[in-house]
């Protein structure tokens, strides 16, 4: 009786795992959403970042814009330009990867750090560099994430005109 009663145990949490039923999990497929840039100019730091406050689990795509951008060395501060920073976080266990994509002209850059920075000196763990009309740069995650974990990405521009951007953060297991 006793051995009986414990497999029944054991086969029920089995039994309810596999069944695609209506009540969520893995049968509703990822989720793709958009987020929208929207607290320009506050998402200039870093350690600020515009969180992504979205639903999404195989993607998300960030839509921003970006400024008129140069470089003039007879000034105190020469740059001239925007940054924008978003804070994504991790929706489950697995491996991220981003794209970030446009069709200005301009040069972007794309930076990101594996947890948010804090403190007086900050520098990212990855700087990608683009090409004047590159228009795409990529990234993969060589290490896994926990489902909660942060992470910013930065979009900043070098030089060339204003226009829009496009940053796609997706996940896999
Ligand atoms: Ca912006
Ligand atoms: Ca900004």
């Amino acid at each position: 009786m006793h051995l009986r009663a414990s497999l029944a145990v054991l086969l029920l949490p089995l039994a309810v795992a596999c069944g695609p039923g209506p009540g969520g999990g893995p049968a509703d497929g990822p989720i793709h959403s958009i987020w929208e840039e929207d607290s320009d100019p506050d998402n200039n730091s870093a350690a600020d970042g515009e969180p992504v406050s979205v639903d999404w689990t195989g993607s998300v795509t960030i839509e921003g814009s970006m400024s008129d951008c140069g470089y003039d060395p007879d000034e105190n501060w020469p740059w001239t330009g925007d940054e924008d920073n978003y804070l994504v976080e991790v929706p489950a266990d697995g491996y991220l990867d981003a794209v970030l994509t446009w069709d200005t002209g301009a040069d972007l850059d794309m930076l990101i750090y594996f947890e948010p920075p804090s403190g007086f000196t900050i520098s990212p763990d990855e700087q990608l560099a683009s090409a004047d009309d590159d228009g795409e740069i990529s990234y993969l995650f060589d290490e896994a994430h926990d489902e909660g974990d942060e992470v910013v990405f930065g979009v900043l521009c070098a030089s060339g005109p204003n226009g829009d951007y496009s940053l796609r953060i997706g996940w896999e297991d």
